[in-house]
């Protein structure tokens, strides 16, 4: 006998249901929906050129948000997969009557949906865990493709909810146990587990994710954070990211004729290393929010940025670009929006925790602003100049 390919009505658990598929796949768009918002703010944040800069309150924002977002995006891996297994054999669905075109063209409209709406969210959810390990195993920018179909994701889950609307808005108010929007088939015999069982298996399962790896955030979960990818280790009670020695700064960085410069257009001032640690030290307690998941609060201390640019008569509120001492990479030049280079807490921290600022902290000299991704708190910084 010939094998045929599987049917709809091949599939008879009575788990693979609407009743489920709607439940699990109402925490689901909200974990997308969630990450959607806080990938905006994030992508906002790191875009010098936005049309109007980010606030510099709270100083705990971005913390907030990018915990949010990876949290929203891990929790989201097992909702996903109960999600699949759950709708699988409508895959196999039979295909509709192509002469009732409006039928059919609904139909096309779905399949379409679901193909990119499983596709980008299976690409979404695994760059975002690699980049969250730390992990880029792709010699594509991550942010910009990640961004980008971030759009091509929710743009397809959109379609998705208004074309299953109908069907879900029936399973949701219905008793989960109800069988009246059942597949074809189903079989109504109770197996090992109940929809109920289910539906609280991959909600636990999607809790259990975040719990395990929430740690790299917040301090009371390092406990029971197994999978955190941060330990909260490090000088000063902060993790390190990149050390010195991996961004090939070391020996410039340690140099005894280091200088600092500030710059405004042609006038240059050379700031060494004694007057800069003797300049009026602020202190603030902020945290470093890492776009990876990770972060900390450390007590930072230093000169403002503010007064720095004030030796070269800078212009209140001019934006700042910030280069470092690193020869390469991706973080080595960053700007500063007018309104964080003249806040009161945004700092050139020479200290912390009261301490001088270690090699891999950003020795000697390190932006540290409030209300910031980490990738622009440039460490081992060089220079400071107002943006022409
Ligand atoms: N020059 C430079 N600054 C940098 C980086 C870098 O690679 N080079 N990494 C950034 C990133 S991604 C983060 S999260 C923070 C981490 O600071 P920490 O290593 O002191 O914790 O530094 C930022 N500053
Ligand atoms: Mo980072």
């Amino acid at each position: 006998m010939r094998p045929r390919p599987p049917s709809e009505r091949d599939f008879t658990s009575f788990l693979r249901s609407p009743a489920v598929a709607s439940r699990v796949g109402l925490a689901l768009g909200i974990c997308f929906g969630l990450a959607f918002l806080t990938g905006l703010y994030s992508h906002w944040q790191q875009n010098p050129d936005a049309w109007f800069p980010p606030p510099t309150r709270p100083v705990w924002g971005y913390r907030l948000t990018q915990g949010l977002h990876v949290a929203s995006g891990t929790a989201a891996i097992p909702l996903l997969l109960v999600k699949l297994w759950t709708v699988y054999p409508k895959l196999f669905a039979a295909l509709p009557d192509l002469r009732k075109p409006r039928a059919a063209l609904l139909n096309a409209l779905e399949r379409g949906s679901i193909a990119v709406l499983v596709a980008s969210g299976i690409f979404m959810l695994a760059t975002g865990i690699a980049n969250s390990a730390q992990w880029y195993p792709w010699s594509f920018t991550f942010r910009l493709t990640h961004y980008a179909l971030a759009w091509v994701a929710i743009g397809a889950l959109v379609v998705h909810i208004m074309v299953k609307l109908p069907l879900i808005r029936g399973a949701l108010g219905a008793d989960i146990d109800s069988t009246e929007n059942d597949r074809p088939g189903t079989a109504h015999r109770a197996s090992g587990m109940t929809r109920r069982g289910l539906v609280g298996t991959a909600y636990a399962a999607a809790a259990v994710a975040v719990l395990s790896t929430a740690g790299a955030t917040v301090p009371l979960l390092r406990k029971v954070s197994v999978f955190g990818v941060r330990s909260g280790d490090g000088p000063g009670g902060i993790p390190i990211n990149r050390s010195a020695r991996a961004a090939r700064v070391t020996a410039l960085a340690t140099a005894g004729d280091y200088t600092l410069v500030v710059a405004n257009g042609d006038r240059e001032v050379e700031v060494d290393l004694d007057r800069l640690t003797s300049m009026r030290r602020h202190t603030y307690d902020l945290p470093i929010a890492c776009v990876e998941g990770w972060s900390a609060q450390g007590t930072w201390a230093g000169p403002r940025i503010r007064d720095l640019m004030a030796l070269v008569d800078a212009p209140e509120g001019a934006d700042v670009v910030v280069r470092s001492l690193q020869p390469s990479g991706p973080y080595t030049t960053t700007l500063l929006p007018g309104n964080f280079a003249a806040a009161d807490n945004t700092l050139l921290a020479t200290h912390l925790s009261g301490e001088r600022l270690s090699i891999d902290h950003g020795f000697p000299c390190r932006v540290i602003a409030p209300n910031r991704p980490g990738v622009l708190q440039t460490k081992w910084v060089a220079r400071l100049e107002v943006r022409t």
